[in-house]
Order: C-alpha cells, then sequence, then structure tokens
C-alpha cells in the first residue's frame, strides 16, 4: 500500500508572500529504505544491497521474533539504506538528518561518511549534513543497534526492547541563519510562564539561532503569540547580533499576555506562537511554531494537587507504546488513538513511562487535557561507569528540552525502580555501598541537571514498595515528589494491604507528595472465573482488584494521583503467562479492545451517564446446567447511575441497586441465544447497554451436543478462533459427568501455588487450555446418550527439565522447577484400550501441546468412561472435548 508523505512546509503565510527567501522545509524520509540485519559493518558503499528488503520507517526488525516461541530475540546491528536527493531550496542552504527515535544506539552516515552517532532509544536526534551532502542524489546509511549495552539505560525492564528506526526520520532544509535544529532535537524555542495573574501573563522565551556563515550577522527575531482566533495577542521584535559560524546562541526575550487564558484540563486552551528570524532588511530567514499553554500548579503532600488554583485528583493510566504485531513501529495515528482512549477514559493524567514518547503523544495531551509526567528509562538497576551516568544526563537532558514546551507536563521523572534489581551480592557489605553510593551520584546528577534546565515543574523518583532501601541509599530524599509502584493482592497478599502501605509510607515521607504510578493486574480478556484468585489472568480478577483499588485512591487527599499499569496490554518478551510475551495489565488489550476495568474507570470518573455489562467480550459462553435449559451465573454491571433495570430475554428482571458503581446480581442463562438489556435513566433520557451471547447449557442427559472441560481449574476460557466455551472440572456423579480421582496440579512458587502453570506452552496460542491438570486422575465420566462420539484428549506435560530463568520483576512469583516426572500411562474407552502405554513427554517433548481425537461409540445407554491406568508416575489430563457425532 502506499503511504502518504507527511510534508510539513512551515511558511508564514501571514506575510502574504509565498516565496519568501529562507522558508524552512520540513520533510519525512521514511518510504522506501533498504534493510538487513546484519551483525557486521555495512558502511561501505561498495556494500552489496540489492538483495536487501525495502521497508517503511516506522520500522522494528523484531515484531515476529519477540512474540515467537523461541526464547529471545535479535539483539544486534540492523542497517538501513536509502538514495535520497538533496535539492537546492535554499540560497546556502544547511541541511538536517532528524530522527524522532531508534533503538537504541544509532550511526548515520552519508555517502560513506559518518556524520553523527547517538545513544538512547527514546529521544529525537538532529544531525547537520551540509558538508556530507552535495546537490542530487545521496546514499545515506543508518546502523541501528539494540544489543545490550552497560553504559546505555535501560539495562533491563519489563517490556521488549524492539530495535530499529521506530519515529519518523526527517529531512531538513533551513537558511544558513536559522533557529537551531540541534540543541539537543529541540525546536530551538523555550517558553516559560514565569508570572500568572488574572491580570496577566508573563512570558520568557529563550531562542537559541545558528549561524553558519562566517561573518557576524545582525538579524531580527521576532516573537509573535496569537489566540485561537488567530489574533494577535502579543508580539516582540529584536534586533540580535549573531557571531558568525557559531551555533545554538541564545536570546532570551519577554512578553505579556494580558487577560491570559488558562490550560486546563477542561478546556486546554493553547495559543501559538510563531519564532520568526528576518535579516536586518526584513527577509524571512526562518520561522518556527510552537504551542504555549498558560497554566500554574502545584502539589502539598498533605493537600494534593492543585491547577490553577484548583484541586485535582490525578488519575489516569500508564502507557507502553507498542501494538499487536508491531512491535514499537506505531503510525503517528495509532499513538493519536491511544492518547483519546486515555482522555476518555475520564482520566487527567497520563504517566509517560517508562521513556519519553512520540511528539504526538505529548501534542495530543496538551490538546486533549491530560497532565503528564514524562521519564528517563533507568529502570531496574544501574552501571557503575561514568559512560553510563553521562548517558543518563545526555538522555535526561534531551528529555527536558525536548519536552520543554508541552503545557501538559508537570514532572519530570526518572530511575523506575531502581533498586528492584541491583547487581551486587547483598552480603558483600562494601559491594552494596559502592553501589548505592554510585547510584546516589547519579540521581544527583540527575536530580540537578533537571532543576538546572528547569525549575518549574516537579521531579518524581518512581520507586518499588521495598522503600527501605531507596531512603538507606539517600536517593528518597533528592526528587520533590516520590512515586511507588504497589501491587498489593497481585504479586502477593491482599488488596486491602494497599491502604496500610498508603498511610505508612505518607507516615515515613510526610513531606514528599505520594504519587502512585503504577498498580494493577494481569487479565487475559478470554479467561472467567466466578471464583478468582491472583495470577488466574480473569477477567473477574482484574474488576475485583480495580474495584478495592480506586476508592482507596480517591478517599486519600495525600495521594496526589495514581496511574494504573497499564493502558494497554504490552510486549515483554520474557513473560511466560496465560498470554506468553505479553504483560496483560493494560485496561485495554494489545488490540487497544477495552477490558471491563477501562469502563470501571468511566464509571468513577466520567460525569456523562456510563453504563457497562461485563464481559461483554464474552460471546461464547458455556456453563453446567441442571436441567440443560438453563443455567445460573453471575452478572456484573458498572454504571455511574443509581439503578439499573435488566432484562433478559425480553423479560424485565426488575430493577437493581448499585453500590459502589456496581450492580452484581444472578442471571438463568438460556441455551442458545441470549440477550440481556440494561437500562438506566438520567434527566429523564434513558440509556441502555445490551451484551449478547451464545450460552451452551451442558448436561448429558438433555440435549447433548459437545462439552469443553478443563481439567484442575475454576476458569473458563473463551477460544475465540473457534468460538466456543472451556468450562471447568466438577467431580462425577451419577446421572452426569465428572472427573473421578487425582489432584489439581500445583505450581508452587516461593511463596505458595499458582493457580496455573506459566509455562508457555509450544505449539498452540489456547496456552490456557493446557496450563491447568489433574494429576493423578483416574477417570473422566459423561453419561451422554448413545451415538457416536469424537473424544479429544488434551494434554501437555507441565514438568519439565528446561530450566528458567526467574522474573525479577514477578516477586518470587515464578514456578519453582518441579521435578520432571517420566509418566507413561494407558488408556481405556469404554473398555477398550486404546493406547497401552502413553508416554507425552516422551513422544513429544514437554511443554507441548498435544491433542488425541479418538472415535467412539457409545451403546446401550453405559455413557462414556475414559480411564487412565498408571505405569509410571501419575497419569495426568488437561482437557477434554467430547463432541456427539452421530
Ligand atoms: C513494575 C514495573 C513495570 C512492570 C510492572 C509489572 O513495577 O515498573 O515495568 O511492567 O511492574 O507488571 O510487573
Ligand atoms: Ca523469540
Amino acid at each position: 500500500m502506499n503511504r502518504i508523505t507527511k510534508v510539513l512546509i512551515i511558511i508564514s503565510c501571514l506575510f502574504g508572500s509565498i516565496a519568501c527567501y529562507g522558508q524552512r522545509v520540513k520533510q519525512t524520509i521514511n518510504d522506501g529504505w533498504r534493510f538487513k540485519i546484519y551483525p557486521e559493518d555495512a558502511s561501505a558503499l561498495t556494500f552489496d544491497t540489492s538483495q536487501w528488503e525495502t521497508v517503511s520507517v516506522p520500522h522494528s526488525w523484531n515484531t515476529k521474533d519477540a512474540d515467537d516461541e523461541t526464547p529471545g530475540f535479535y539483539r544486534g546491528k540492523g542497517w538501513y539504506r536509502k538514495i535520497i536527493p538533496i535539492e537546492t531550496l535554499i540560497p546556502d542552504q544547511r541541511v538536517f538528518l532528524s530522527f524522532e527515535g531508534a533503538n537504541q544506539e544509532t550511526n548515520v552516515y552519508v555517502n560513506g561518511q559518518l556524520v553523527g552517532n547517538h545513544r538512547g532509544g527514546y529521544a529525537a536526534f538532529t544531525f547537520d549534513v551540509t558538508e556530507a551532502v552535495k546537490i542530487g542524489t545521496n546514499e545515506i546509511t543508518v546502523c541501528v543497534d539494540n544489543t545490550h549495552n552497560p553504559d546505555i539505560a535501560p539495562l533491563s525492564a519489563d517490556y521488549t526492547f524492539f530495535g530499529g528506526i521506530y519515529r519518523d526520520v526527517y529531512l531538513i532544509y533551513t537558511s544558513p541563519s536559522h533557529i537551531s535544529t540541534t540543541h539537543h532535537a529541540s525546536s530551538g524555542v523555550y517558553l516559560t510562564t514565569q508570572k500568572l495573574t488574572d491580570q496577566q501573563a508573563e512570558i520568557s522565551i529563550k531562542t537559541y539561532i545558528s549561524n553558519a556563515l562566517m561573518s557576524n550577522q545582525t538579524l531580527i527575531l521576532e516573537t509573535e503569540v496569537v489566540d485561537t482566533n488567530g489574533k494577535q495577542v502579543a508580539v516582540s521584535n529584536e534586533k540580535i547580533q549573531v557571531k558568525g559560524g557559531i551555533r545554538n546562541t541564545p536570546f532570551e526575550s519577554f512578553l505579556t499576555i494580558s487577560k491570559p487564558k488558562r490550560w486546563d484540563v477542561d478546556d486546554p486552551y493553547l495559543y501559538t506562537v510563531y519564532s520568526r528570524l528576518r535579516d536586518k532588511k526584513g527577509t524571512l530567514l526562518d520561522c518556527v511554531v510552537n504551542s504555549l499553554g498558560i497554566r500554574e500548579f502545584s502539589f502539598d503532600a498533605d493537600k494534593g494537587f492543585f491547577l490553577n488554583g484548583r484541586y485535582r485528583k490525578l488519575i489516569g493510566t500508564n502507557r507502553h507504546q507498542d501494538y499487536l504485531g508491531l512491535g514499537n513501529a506505531l503510525r503517528d495515528e495509532m499513538h493519536v488513538r491511544d492518547i483519546k482512549l486515555v482522555k476518555n477514559m475520564g482520566s487527567n493524567f497520563l504517566r509517560v513511562a517508562h521513556y519519553p514518547q512520540d511528539p504526538v503523544v505529548m501534542q495530543m495531551c496538551d490538546q486533549l487535557g491530560l497532565l503528564t509526567s514524562v521519564e528517563i528509562p533507568v529502570v531496574n538497576a544501574i552501571t557503575q561507569s561514568d559512560a553510563f551516568l553521562q548517558n543518563c544526563i545526555e538522555q535526561v537532558t534531551e528529555m527536558v528540552y525536548q519536552n520543554y514546551n508541552y503545557p501538559s507536563v508537570v514532572i519530570w521523572a526518572y530511575m523506575n525502580e531502581v533498586l528492584l534489581r541491583p547487581p551486587f551480592d547483598p552480603n558483600n557489605s562494601e559491594e552494596r555501598s559502592n553501589y548505592l553510593k554510585f547510584l546516589n551520584k547519579i540521581a544527583t546528577a540527575i536530580e540537578s541537571k533537571i532543576r538546572e534546565i528547569d525549575p518549574h515543574r516537579y521531579t518524581m523518583l518512581p520507586c518499588h514498595a521495598a522503600y527501605p532501601i531507596y531512603e538507606e541509599s539517600g536517593i528518597a530524599a533528592l526528587p520533590m515528589m516520590l512515586g511507588f509502584n504497589i501491587y498489593n493482592g497481585w504479586y502477593g497478599g491482599q488488596v486491602n494491604e494497599f491502604e496500610k502501605g498508603l498511610e505508612n509510607l505518607h507516615r515515613i515521607f510526610p513531606t514528599k507528595p505520594l504519587f502512585i504510578t503504577e498498580y494493577g493486574a494481569d487479565v487475559d480478556a478470554r479467561l472467567h472465573s466466578f471464583s478468582p484468585v491472583r495470577f488466574d489472568f480473569s477477567n473477574e480478577f482484574g474488576s475485583f482488584f480495580h474495584e478495592h483499588y480506586i476508592p482507596e485512591i480517591l478517599k486519600r487527599k495525600f495521594v496526589v494521583g495514581a496511574t494504573v499499569w497499564n493502558l494497554n496490554d504490552f510486549y515483554s518478551e520474557t513473560r511466560r503467562d496465560a498470554v506468553p510475551h505479553i504483560n496483560n495489565k493494560g485496561l485495554v488489550g494489545i488490540d487497544r479492545i477495552p477490558k471491563d476495568t477501562y469502563y470501571l474507570y468511566q464509571a468513577y470518573l466520567k460525569e456523562t451517564p456510563l453504563l457497562h455489562i461485563c464481559s461483554k467480550t464474552w460471546t461464547s459462553r458455556a456453563g453446567a446446567s441442571k436441567d440443560g435449559l438453563t443455567s445460573m451465573q453471575p452478572l456484573k454491571i458498572y454504571t455511574n447511575a443509581e439503578r439499573v433495570e435488566i432484562h433478559l430475554n425480553g423479560k424485565n428482571l426488575g430493577l437493581f441497586p448499585v453500590v459502589e458503581k456496581i450492580v452484581e446480581t444472578k442471571i438463568p442463562f438460556i441455551n442458545g441465544r441470549n440477550v440481556i438489556d440494561a437500562v438506566i435513566e438520567k434527566n429523564g433520557i434513558s440509556y441502555r447497554d445490551q451484551y449478547v451471547c451464545n450460552f451452551n447449557c451442558i448436561n448429558v442427559k438433555q440435549g447433548f451436543k459437545e462439552m469443553n472441560v478443563m481439567l484442575g481449574t475454576e476458569r473458563y476460557f473463551e477460544d475465540r478462533t473457534a468460538e466456543l466455551c472451556w468450562i471447568p472440572e466438577q467431580i462425577y456423579q451419577t446421572g452426569s459427568w465428572g472427573y473421578v480421582g487425582g489432584e489439581r496440579m500445583k505450581t508452587k512458587t516461593r511463596y505458595g501455588f499458582l493457580p496455573a502453570s506459566d509455562i508457555e506452552i509450544l505449539g498452540t496460542d489456547q496456552d490456557p487450555i493446557f496450563q491447568t491438570q489433574r494429576t493423578g486422575i483416574k477417570s473422566f465420566k459423561a453419561e451422554v446418550p448413545d451415538g457416536g462420539y469424537a473424544v479429544y484428549l488434551y494434554w501437555a506435560e507441565l514438568t519439565s527439565d528446561k530450566k528458567k530463568e526467574a522474573l525479577a520483576y514477578n516477586l518470587g512469583n515464578d514456578a519453582l522447577l518441579p521435578n520432571y516426572s517420566n509418566r507413561s500411562f494407558s488408556i481405556t474407552i469404554n473398555d477398550i484400550c486404546v493406547a497401552k502405554r502413553i508416554n507425552i513427554a516422551e513422544e513429544y517433548g514437554s511443554e507441548r501441546a498435544v491433542i488425541k481425537k479418538f472415535e467412539v461409540q457409545v451403546c446401550q445407554g453405559k455413557g462414556l468412561s475414559i480411564d487412565f491406568g498408571a505405569i509410571e508416575s501419575a497419569p495426568i489430563l488437561n482437557a477434554i472435548r467430547i463432541v456427539k457425532i452421530y
């Protein structure tokens, strides 16, 4: 498909003439790159690129291998090459190549000559390539390297470090004298509201000028502020003297805007600021546009956050920049969609974690009225090297300058859970103390760098819950506020430890405004449970978790704000959960389909009527049924109304009261199609939500067609590709169906047990069907009617001889290596031996999905009995599907 090339031509049409001398030209060069993964040097112009693949930027080379069944993904060099024409667009022009982001170290060559190097995967960088290009065709070669580099942050993290040029690349032409493009790749203009009253706003504007001409120049710098109607509200014109051959000279000017309109979350009013550079005759040389949001804010450790004098509880989400199948290589429009999702949830805050994101993300926050914190990616650990320290300072400098003008930004953050995974030997006190000292040195340097560049915003350190070591190292004292990532009830303990923990943190850090930078629980949208427990990945546990956290956050003023981890599910290659390689704590999926929890936030945060029937995506549903006609199952509704009327298949079930935004009831689903309508009323207008599902009432005596049962679990699983529902096991009783004997397989961790295995099941993407089992099962019986049947037995050997590395951020919730069971057993179906000795692991390998389908007959009213006979160790069964064919 043809992609649209964005061409941004910044013209000052206000001056009437289009053909001004020296207009800046900025255009993307995203398409038609030749690309190859190549670990060696491919920079030579003679290098044969004829066999290279053709790709478009945004691009990542890890979109497939970071989500396949082979552990790891390519971390090394990727080479991009492209021929670009350079024209003469401006007399004596300067030419720049500008990258919005490439992960993580980049070398750029023009016509075989190295023109620049950049280290860090999340910031923009711009190189002046004027001397290296010629008019006509030019070969641009870009080497991006995502190899682990101990001198570049982050060293490790719970997200995938996709390699590639994953944000836009631009070609920029300017006049020889121009507003700087190379001042940390920012716009070259920095706007600061110095003083603000209802009468007036005093704005300082620092403009960096570069002059490539060898002679000194007398120039005119004009700054014009216009309101949303295009009306000029302030202007300054200054004569400036710029030395020859000098880059990045700052000039400061001041403007006053009378009766300023404030930028606020409900009314994100933005002025437009034109910075124009002219020669002394008045001819335009360059123009840069920024927006200006005028606001004042403050944090108080007891009273919370105030924006323009008004109290606001900050609430919203974190966000990762990736998407299903694309890695981090998202088009602008996709970033925009995400920020709309954040706003639409009722949020007023976005933690841009764990790294600076695409400029369109920040522009959207400005336009929609979302406050933000932006962060550099120093995650989990540091390297005790001056090179690492230097890189931190470079990254923080780029972050602050590049994001300086966004009114949405109120916090600069650094170091996420930096003491989660310290590499020192805890028994070596000297090693420990040296590490903490060096950490303090880096944190101090970052903190003072931020305050030096931008004394107008707050600084924050997001810590994990084990705060004493943050105190001990001295780093907790440095920032103006503290963030805490809290997972009580998920990684361990009970949800109500959350509020106790909050009170305690406030007692320990009474002067630091406290922000809950993260909290969340994993939900695989396909899983359900009516007795949810942590780590079952069910929708219902996720709901339970957030239903508890939200009111506790809202209740406490000293909790200045909170951001859910995370807006979206995101790639984390090393994770092996219900959905391998993905962290499922999103309120929306990696495909951006909202989960129930997203609507719970809307019910709390939105004033417009909100009504949502939970589990609406669960369209293929099933359950055990006493009569084969109906099955009682819980139903939940989220709403900001006071009562809800519920209808089932056209029948009014009555009015139900709402408690803390929730209606909970039980519904007699009928076999087949069910339509549930919920209705609320607000100001005489009624609002309706509808849930339609196909329900399979499972009863072996009444209209039996098929059953799909997972052993060893309480979970329900929706196979969305086959549109069928797996239901949990039950014990066999005469006249019915279920297992005989055995016990639920237990996955042991350091602290207890997981409700399901955390092994990635090879050969399937329906992992949950295989992640639980009954060990030592004797039989599975179903008293089905006579006829011809297909019986599918599902296995995966969940013990393994493969050693796995525990994930630090899983906080001890990794399965301990179970003893490998070399098991074999026999299978008999209705007295016919179908396998004398089956050894799953021996035949197929452990951790692999194995399905065997047997064609069997049931006659003389005997029903079905599948019997397992132990030979070595205990027989197992993970799931069973029984289908009546004749
Ligand atoms: C955290 C980390 C974040 C992880 C998250 C989790 O505390 O800051 O990067 O993804 O926990 O899901 O474990
Ligand atoms: Ca892989």
